[in-house]
């Protein structure tokens, strides 16, 4: 009787014991520790090399609509988790973004998304332009096409897509994709912000016109601000 009642103890506690593992592989990782917060990583990036950007323009330059305002375009910086927390990257619909042409210029000159997004080049100028790029992450060219038509690219890997102009050889932006959230543009201040980033030790890096500085560790606190500053030359 005894011994039955032991038995029927171990087998309950077996079946708790799979329960309770069966959930904590349910859950996405970060959220075994108990009861943590997601935290976030600010700060702020500093260009050393933005006094040349702002030379005078020259003769040649002055009749360019692009030349006065391709330094602000330059200011925009990316910051980015080198690698993201496990689990953390969860995406159900495409999401869709759009580079464009307008001005004899692309806008946004520097645009930041995640691997499965798709780009829609419009063109807003009345004469025409020729969008296309080499890069190992996603070679393209769309042609030629006029005023008020739009064609679309699918990114599906991750990494630096630079994308020019045949007609304008002004004409040139960046496509940085990811492979998760973790990223952040900066302001005009230079400032950025990562939010909804589980607690943990990750490398940051911050990129700037294509090029980036050293990953940095960086240790988000509990539902905690991590403040991490770049300085790029
Ligand atoms: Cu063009």
């Amino acid at each position: 009787m005894l011994q039955r009642t032991r038995r029927q103890t171990t087998q309950k506690l077996a079946v708790v014991l799979i329960a309770v593992a069966a959930l904590v592989c349910l859950l996405p990782p970060h959220a075994i520790v108990r009861g943590a917060r997601n935290g976030a990583i600010a700060g702020r990036v500093e260009l050393r090399r933005v006094a040349s950007a702002e030379r005078r323009p020259t003769v040649a330059e002055l009749g360019t609509p692009s030349a006065s305002l391709d330094v602000s375009d330059r200011l925009t910086s990316v910051v980015y988790l080198d690698s993201a927390p496990r689990g953390a990257f969860e995406q159900v619909e495409t999401p869709r973004a759009v580079m464009d042409q307008r001005g004899e210029r692309f806008v946004p000159h520097v645009l930041a998304i995640t691997t499965g997004t798709i780009v829609d080049f419009p063109n807003s100028d009345r004469i025409y332009h020729n969008v296309f790029s080499l890069s190992k992450v996603r070679t393209f060219d769309l042609g030629r096409y006029a005023a008020g038509h739009s064609k679309p690219v699918r990114f599906d890997r991750a990494g630096v897509v630079r994308v020019f102009c045949d007609i304008h050889s002004h004409m040139n932006a960046f496509i940085l994709v990811f492979s998760h959230p973790f990223y952040s543009l900066t302001d005009n201040d230079g400032r950025y912000r990562i939010d909804n980033v589980p607690p943990g030790t990750y490398n940051v890096i911050a990129w700037n016109e294509g090029s980036s500085s050293d990953a940095r560790p960086v240790v988000v606190p509990d539902g905690g601000v991590a403040e991490l500053d770049f300085t790029l030359r």
